[in-house]
């Protein structure tokens, strides 16, 4: 493929590409070809909506101000993942991340070849499709499958006579949370610094918002020269452009959150006069659209721009062009296990309420994980809650989750009064709980798997997506049924449990181990069930079992057998998962360990090892600040 540009014969190899597609499609070229427009989409990483023209006043962001002047500006659009890949991997499959098995943070499962990316119909119109980024959160397309050129460096602009439209998709990394890692340059604010309630007020906050504000004006002259680069090569009147930030921003409790801190991102669209008939309703320069809009909305609607076939899969609704359809009520969030951590929470938003269901709430909101720790903000905050001088909704996000969550964004734009007692709110809360769940099936989230059977089932011939489609692999219903009573911590669920504990299916029992979980030293009366689960032939729900029996029992009841479970583990994920429960059980007695010592027993994939390293010396975790 192009790509091949650093490889002997870059430009051959390219002409050869090219003519292939070419060959390949030119079939499916009306006899009189049908003018489409070119697309430009403009996706910048973490910087959520700390833009001018979102009303930010610390915010230099002058490109994107005049691109929302010109066009229409979003007020309600929602990245249905806080986070970078499974975010990208919605847009890429043109559904939910959670549909295609691809929402942990990171992972390479294979894709089902039900599930098409966005960039093969446009190929099969014969759009030259450009791009930069091929981690899309799975092993199955890599940007070698996916593009016909990069876009950074132009490639459409030349794409040859052959190709009469382009699809170009710039990622600007500038303003990614690395960015406020470390000695970043950080910027003097010109107007008052409104800190969240969540966050601390101190200097190493103050720097980082400096950080952030830096690399977002970057960002933007970035989004200036691409903007520049689309007239000095003469495409500005025919090209559509389409601007959103990938998720939220990066500031403690935003990026990997199901808040509208982490998932409620900018979008701006631009439709150049030619092309004037295809914008949304209301369409004006300088206008702002309320409507409901998630990235699989975006995508399926670009597709339809460019007058391309869309696959029946795409599971967005379409919003411009010629057959819009009607907004979305509800838009569906998730998240999983981000990066060493395992998590499982999904929200619905209608722009206005928040219904959050967090399905693992004995662990900590914040998940302690090295990664987002390189922010100094995030290392003081957690220094002042150690010691204790956090005020209450400072220090909820290092302690656990609560079970469900419901805010009113309107009057509560920061999410910090959970609204799940009010009376006055429960007929809402109980619709967006049915709704969630139907949500869930609608989606047929895969989310509910627990993970080292994903791994296992992705070492077979089939993907997670085929086998959770045949018969009695993966009962949804029943499994968000008892994953319902699993987080809802109340120990009247025991008796479910127990007898759920000798269900066939492995779902099954992984959740009813977990409701036991969860509820700490209350599941004391299921001892003897979770002993026996210890022995499960599944590794989650053994592993769930006797991290459920060391919290009953305390941590070295179940060390030896956590420890045999990771040495011994079939993958990366078991032996991450064996590891994530003892330092679930807070255990810090490895160090000495003859067997734990011994690297070479343990697989070698990078979760295991965060969190080996981290029990290895002695802590749970090892980079968190004293
Ligand atoms: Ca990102």
């Amino acid at each position: 493929m192009s790509y091949a540009s650093s490889e002997p014969f870059p430009i051959s190899l390219k002409k050869v590409t090219n003519l292939l597609w070419i060959i390949f499609f030119v079939c499916a070229i009306p006899a009189v070809a049908e003018e489409r427009p070119n697309i430009v989409f403009i996706l910048s990483e973490d910087n959520g909506s700390f833009l001018g023209c979102y009303g930010d006043k610390n915010a230099q962001t002058p490109n994107l101000d005049k691109l929302a002047a010109e066009g229409q500006r979003y007020t309600n659009c929602f990245a249905n993942a806080p986070v970078c890949a499974p975010a990208r991997c919605t847009l890429l499959l043109g559904t939910h991340a959670t549909t295609a098995g691809t929402h942990h943070m990171r992972s390479a499962y294979k894709v089902s070849s039900a599930l098409i990316p966005f960039h093969h119909p446009l190929q099969k119109a014969v759009y030259f499709v450009t791009g930069s980024k091929g981690d899309y959160n799975n092993a199955t397309y890599r940007k070698e499958h996916l593009w016909n050129g990069q876009a950074g460096k132009g490639d459409h602009f030349n794409r040859g006579d052959a190709f009469p439209n382009f699809f170009a998709v710039y990622n600007i990394e500038h303003s990614h949370e690395s960015r406020a890692f470390g000695n970043h340059p950080t910027k003097k604010l010109q107007h008052p610094l409104e800190i969240p309630p969540y966050q601390i007020d101190n200097q190493a906050t103050r720097d980082d918002w400096g950080k952030v504000y830096s690399s977002i004006e970057k960002m933007d002259e970035s989004v200036g020269d691409f903007l520049k680069a689309i007239e000095r090569n003469g495409e500005a009147d025919n090209t559509i452009i389409f601007y959103i930030s990938d998720h939220g921003g990066i500031m403690i409790r935003s990026k990997r959150y199901l808040y509208d801190s982490g998932t409620r991102v900018p979008f701006i669209a631009y439709f150049p006069e030619k092309w004037r008939h295809l914008a949304p309703e209301g369409y004006q320069p300088g206008s702002t659209s309320e409507r409901l809009v998630d990235f699989t909305d975006i995508i399926k609607t670009l597709l339809h721009l460019c007058g391309v076939e869309i696959p029946a899969t795409y599971t967005g609704n379409i919003f411009a062009g010629k057959s819009p359809e009607p907004a979305k009520e509800r838009v569906l969030l998730f998240s999983g296990r981000f990066d060493e951590s395992q998590d499982c929470s999904r929200a619905l938003t209608d722009g206005r309420y928040k219904y959050i269901r967090n399905y693992e709430p004995d662990r900590r909101a914040h998940q302690l994980l090295q990664y987002p720790l390189g922010q100094n903000a995030q290392i003081a905050h957690y220094r002042a809650y150690a010691r204790g001088e956090t005020n209450k909704t400072q220090s909820a996000i290092f302690e656990c989750h609560v079970p469900e969550e419901f805010y009113d964004t309107q009057s509560d734009p920061h999410e910090v009064n959970n609204l799940i007692t009010s009376p006055a709110h429960q007929d809402l809360i109980t619709d967006f709980r049915q709704s969630l769940d139907q949500h869930l099936i609608d989606t047929h989230d895969l989310g509910f798997i627990p993970e080292p059977l994903m791994e296992s089932v992705n070492k077979g011939d089939t993907t997670i997506y085929e086998w959770a489609r045949e018969e009695g692999n993966y009962p949804l219903k029943e499994v968000i049924a008892l994953a319902n009573l699993a987080s809802s911590q109340d120990p009247a669920n025991i008796p479910t449990f127990q007898k759920e504990l000798g269900n066939a299916n492995p779902v099954m029992r992984y959740w009813a181990a977990l409701g036991l979980r969860v509820l700490g030293k209350d599941a004391a009366p299921a001892e003897l069930d979770l002993i026996k689960a210890s022995n499960d032939s599944d590794p989650s729900v053994r592993i769930t079992a006797l991290t459920a029996l060391g919290k009953i029992k305390g941590p070295q009841s179940s060390a030896d057998l956590l420890l045999e479970e990771a040495v011994s583990a079939n993958g990366n994920i078991h032996c991450n998962w064996a590891l994530g429960g003892l330092k679930l059980l807070d255990y810090r007695s490895l160090k000495n360990h003859p067997k734990f010592g011994k690297q070479n027993l343990f697989n070698k994939g990078p979760y295991s090892n965060c969190s080996r390293n981290d029990l290895l010396n002695g802590k749970t975790y090892t980079h968190l600040p004293e």
